[in-house]
């Protein structure tokens, strides 16, 4: 069983591709997908999720990964109303079983999602990548906000994890999460994870957290998940079969210290989704995103992939971010998500893959 490549869609009606598109991009069996209108702790109900299955069967389309099903901010506060969402995660888990899912991305990250300071940054070749400015993301975190709520608006485009109905309560949920530090937000994903992995089981579904992005702490919230080190404690943590990673190379290597190979080749069987993105870095500590060709960036592409296959990966991957290209512009593209950059990210690793399978044993 080779690795299964998958490509990210947002769905009817918020995404400008077509599943018709994407059917003609070489190699691509499955659609990570997710029901975008969801708030945060809501069920997701069968009949939702039968809806895009028809949409998916219709191209013969598997909908194995998930991403993201999000985790309601009292789960990450360690509030006594968790359990409550902790019980809708469980039957939102019990109702994507029924339809074949098999991988569930999710991320633990307080407050903010990913997290860039221009989304249409010049490449220098005539496209656009997203960008990191580092110290633009220091202390204002309202400024930031603005920025990408403003952009959403403008566009008319919801971004996962940017919520304008959360982000409208940015200084209230800052006060909420006053007193999480580093061990109390260890301790309160224990607790989620526990709690939901005999559902996990019983339902052969495994759960994957992303990497944050990037792997440090902004605005004074805690992250976690950051380097090799805190995966190897997350997994101890629960040691269990069905808790597993989204491994994000352009995520963790955002820091360069970070060795994206290494950390496959230790954890290969615990990964179950493989986010696969090139990074440049520059000095300063600033980053912006590369096409998937190993010399365009610093990530260290062809050793990853090798990493993967040396490993006998046979889980879902999928081109993490891509370019902006040929047209694709502010308006009439989802920052990072166009179609043209992340297809050439497909051809480029499945070039690269099918090399290794013929000639690298
Ligand atoms: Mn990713």
């Amino acid at each position: 069983m080779p690795m299964k490549m998958t490509f990210r869609w947002y769905g009817e009606g918020n995404d400008r591709i077509k599943l018709s598109d994407i059917k003609q991009i070489p190699g691509v069996d499955g659609i990570v997908w997710a029901l975008h209108h969801k708030m945060p702790g809501e069920v997701w109900e069968e009949s939702e999720i039968a809806e895009v299955k028809r949409q998916l069967d219709e191209y013969g389309f598997n909908m194995d990964v998930v991403e993201s099903v999000n985790v309601h901010d009292d789960i990450k506060i360690g509030l006594p109303s968790r359990d409550k969402y902790i019980e809708n995660y469980k039957t939102t888990i019990k109702n994507l079983s029924k339809f074949g899912v098999k991988v569930i991305c999710y991320n633990f990250m307080p407050i903010f999602d990913w997290t860039r300071s221009d989304l249409f940054h010049p490449v220098g070749d005539g496209s656009t990548a997203l960008f990191y400015e580092k110290n633009m993301i220091q202390e204002d975190y309202n400024a930031m906000a603005r920025y990408i709520l403003d952009f959403t608006e403008k566009y008319n485009m919801s971004f996962p994890g940017w919520e304008p109905e959360r982000m409208a309560k940015l200084d209230e949920l800052f006060k909420a999460y006053e007193g999480v530090d580093h061990e109390t937000l260890w301790a309160n994903l224990k607790y989620f994870l526990e709690a939901i992995m005999p559902t996990c089981r019983e339902c052969d579904i495994k759960m994957a957290i992303h990497m944050d992005d990037p792997p440090w702490d902004i605005f004074s919230l805690p992250r976690l998940l950051v380097d090799e080190k805190s995966i190897d404690r997350f997994l101890r943590m629960v040691d269990d079969e069905y808790n597993c990673l989204t491994l994000c190379s352009g995520s963790l290597n955002a820091n360069p210290e970070n060795n994206v190979a290494e950390i496959i080749r230790k954890h290969c069987d615990r990964i179950a989704f493989a986010h696969v993105r090139n990074v440049k870095h520059f000095e300063n500590g600033d980053f912006q995103e590369a096409s998937h060709r190993d010399c365009d960036g610093d990530t260290g592409i062809l050793e990853i992939l090798k990493a993967y296959h040396d490993c006998g990966f046979e889980g879902y991957i999928r081109p993490d971010h891509g370019r902006h290209l040929w047209g694709e512009t502010a308006g009439n593209v989802r920052p990072g998500y166009g179609l043209y950059d992340r297809a050439l990210g497909i051809m480029y690793m499945l070039g690269v893959w099918d090399s290794l399978e013929r000639y690298d044993g």
